[in-house]
């Protein structure tokens, strides 16, 4: 079997607020092995397709014009389980539910500046990889 790896995205907000080290840390600590890193500007049309299941929702474009307003931090990450391991270390997406001790619970207030993203499942992990990080290890 593959090994498991999911994208953990640091979204402008994080970056901007200067939460990079702190959200790295985590997953460090936790003890997921980094495979790839990179400070990128990610254009309108990958933040559009990234977020294609949303493009229906009224904050679809307060969503693309957030997430492509400053740089984000690509990385691939990999660990057995690391896809589910991650959300729960991400938290929920609203900040104010998600639990402290979460990335989103102890570091955001807003849904729609949660600093941080993480694939859903195994197979997104692997296509949001091979969008974003394609130089990785
Ligand atoms: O996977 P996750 O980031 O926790 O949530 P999704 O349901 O995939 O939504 C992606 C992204 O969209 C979310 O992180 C913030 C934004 N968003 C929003 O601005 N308002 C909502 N009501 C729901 C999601
Ligand atoms: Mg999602």
């Amino acid at each position: 079997k593959e090994v498991e790896q999911t994208y953990i995205m640091i979204k402008p907000d994080g970056v901007q607020r200067g939460l990079v080290g702190e959200i790295i840390s985590r997953f460090e600590k936790k003890g997921f092995l980094l495979k790839g890193l990179k400070l990128f500007q990610c254009p309108k049309d990958l933040a559009q397709e990234h977020y294609k299941d949303l493009k229906e929702r009224p904050f679809f474009p307060n969503l693309i014009d957030y997430i492509t307003s400053g740089p984000v931090v690509c990385m691939a990450w990999e660990g057995d389980g690391v896809v589910a391991s991650a959300r729960k270390l991400i938290g929920a997406t609203n900040p104010l539910q998600a639990e402290p001790g979460t990335i989103r619970g102890d570091l955001a207030v807003q849904t729609g500046r949660n600093v941080v993203h993480g694939s859903d499942s195994p197979d997104n992990g692997k296509r949001e990889i091979g969008k974003f990080c394609q130089w990785r290890i």
